[in-house]
C-alpha cells in the first residue's frame, strides 16, 4: 500500500463490524487534540457525514467508552447493531476503512 492510500485510510475493514443500514446508528468518541481523531473526522467531513461526537474529556462519555468498549483510547466508533445493543470499533485506520465501506455513498 501506497503512502497516499495509508493516508487516505485504504485499509481493510474489520471484517467483525457490524453493517447499518444507517449512518445515524454511529457514534464518535473523541478528544479534540488527538492526531488519530482528527484523521478520522477529516474522513467523515470528506464523505459528508453527520455523526454525533462524544467528547471523552467529558467524565460521563469517558465512562461510557470504558463501560462499553473496554478501552479509554479514542477515536472509537460506536455502531449500533440493534436498539440499545453496540459494537465498539477502536483504531482510526480501522474507523476509516469501515466508513469509507459502509458510509461512502451517502450525503
Ligand atoms: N493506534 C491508535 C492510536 C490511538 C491513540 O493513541 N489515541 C490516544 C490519544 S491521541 C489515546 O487515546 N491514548 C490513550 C489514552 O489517552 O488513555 C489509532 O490509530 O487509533
Amino acid at each position: 500500500m501506497s503512502m497516499f492510500d495509508w493516508l487516505k485510510g485504504a485499509d481493510k475493514p474489520d471484517a467483525s463490524a457490524p453493517a447499518v443500514d444507517s449512518c445515524e446508528r454511529l457514534a464518535l468518541y473523541q478528544r479534540a487534540w488527538c492526531p488519530y481523531c482528527q484523521r478520522v473526522k477529516a474522513v467523515i467531513a470528506e464523505l459528508g457525514l453527520e455523526i454525533t461526537e462524544y467528547d471523552t474529556n467529558e467524565p460521563e462519555h469517558l465512562q461510557a467508552l470504558l463501560a462499553g468498549g473496554g478501552q479509554r483510547m479514542v477515536p472509537c466508533l460506536r455502531i449500533e447493531q440493534e436498539p440499545g445493543h453496540y459494537y465498539w470499533l477502536y483504531e482510526s485506520m480501522d474507523i476509516i476503512a469501515y466508513l469509507r465501506q459502509h458510509c461512502g455513498g451517502q450525503s
